[in-house]
């Protein structure tokens, strides 16, 4: 089990299925520090550890968690069954696994039945850091100054399009 950036009292809550989902992962976290956003991380494995990703669940919302952000992949059950487990709504990351890339992740976080929702992001890096964005999106509509941020972000990247230029052919 690894543990990264404890702080006291996390708004969101980062979880993965191994060690080997932090190379994607991360990008979520990078996004949550650059907003300044309270979180933690760890790995809790759907089936290596049910017990644990049972116990995560049912203090997320007594933990003060406003969001979990999910990743994992192949058979990626692990976002589902958090979602089953409690009403804290889980945002769910698809990572690219070896043999089918993610799209086996993919459909294993998007397709849940009606009734429980996963918020289902892109396979990979942009998907990870895409579920962090929109956490602090969910975060930013009750605090401003984190409204603020979130909107000096968009505006840098409004700005860097439109510098783009294209090469001469
Ligand atoms: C899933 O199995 C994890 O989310 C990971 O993406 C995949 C492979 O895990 P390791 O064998 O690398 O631990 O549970």
């Amino acid at each position: 089990m690894k543990t990264t950036n404890n702080p006291a009292s996390p708004l969101v809550g980062v979880v993965m299925g191994s060690s080997s989902d932090w190379d994607t992962m991360q990008h979520a976290v990078q996004i949550l520090q650059q907003f300044g956003v309270a979180h933690d991380a760890r790995v809790v494995s759907a089936h290596r550890m049910p017990d644990d990703l049972f116990a995560y669940a049912e203090q997320a919302a007594g933990r003060g968690l406003q969001a979990i952000i999910a990743g994992a992949g192949g058979a990626a059950h692990l976002p589902g069954m958090l979602a089953a487990k409690t009403i804290v709504p889980v945002l769910g990351v698809p990572v690219a696994s070896r043999h089918l890339q993610g799209v086996d992740s993919l459909h294993s976080i998007v397709q849940m039945p009606k009734g429980i929702p996963v918020a289902t992001f892109a396979i990979g890096n942009a998907g990870a850091a895409n579920a962090a964005l929109f956490a602090v999106a969910m975060l930013a509509l009750h605090d401003p100054a984190l409204a603020e941020k979130l909107q000096a972000f968009r505006a840098e990247q409004t700005a860097a399009a439109r510098a783009m230029t294209l090469p001469a052919l």
